[in-house]
């Protein structure tokens, strides 16, 4: 299976596991899980065949290990808009986390802090480097830095996923910093 390949499967699944599963006629579970053979069968049927083998190396291969497949079911490890519990318990933060944005959203992240958009949660970076490529992938990226351990004292709550994306419901002014 070719990195061609291997990311458009690996989008596919992230846009209908995280985003659109009615597209594909299939119903995710309260935390997000379907049936693997219930998820190709109706992949299948929307004319993008995806086979077992496939489906288990763009799973062990992902280079941000997207999916987690347990008991015979799959699911997005974090990313979703569709509302689902992903029983992650709260976690405490290390002092500093990052997020990568770009230079547009800067006034309006200034005055409203981080909100979480069209996903669940904001998502936080354990370092420089990956807020880095979060960033580039819209533009120029721009990376703040988060004063976690003083959110975490102040009683916000955090959550990490299964791929090390940290997560929280927002992230206000006064614990940002531009640099
Ligand atoms: C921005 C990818 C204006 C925020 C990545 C970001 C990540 C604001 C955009 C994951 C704002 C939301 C998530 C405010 C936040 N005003 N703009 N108040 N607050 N924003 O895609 O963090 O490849 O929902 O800076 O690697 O970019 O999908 O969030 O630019 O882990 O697995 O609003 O998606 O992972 O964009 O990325 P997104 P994100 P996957």
């Amino acid at each position: 299976m070719d990195e061609k390949r291997t990311v458009k499967v690996s989008k596919y699944l992230s846009k209908h596991l995280r985003h659109r599963p009615e597209r594909l006629g299939i119903t995710l579970d309260p935390h997000g899980w379907v049936e693997v053979d219930e998820l190709l069968g109706a992949c299948a049927r929307n004319g993008f065949t995806i086979t077992p083998e496939e489906l288990d190396h763009v799973v062990a291969v992902n280079d941000k290990q997207r999916f987690a497949v347990d008991a015979g079911r799959i699911r997005a490890n974090q990313g979703h808009s569709v509302t689902v519990d992903l029983d992650l318990p709260p976690a405490a933060p290390p002092s500093y986390l990052y997020h990568g944005t770009i230079a547009q959203a800067l006034d309006s992240i200034r005055s409203e802090g981080l909100r979480p958009m069209n996903r669940h949660h904001v998502h936080l970076s354990p370092d420089r480097a990956t807020a880095v490529r979060v960033g580039a992938r819209r533009g120029v990226p721009v990376v703040l830095s988060v004063d976690a351990g003083a959110m975490h004292r102040a009683g916000h709550l955090f959550h990490v996923s299964a791929n090390g994306v940290w997560l929280t419901d927002a992230v206000p002014p006064a614990f940002l910093r531009l640099r």
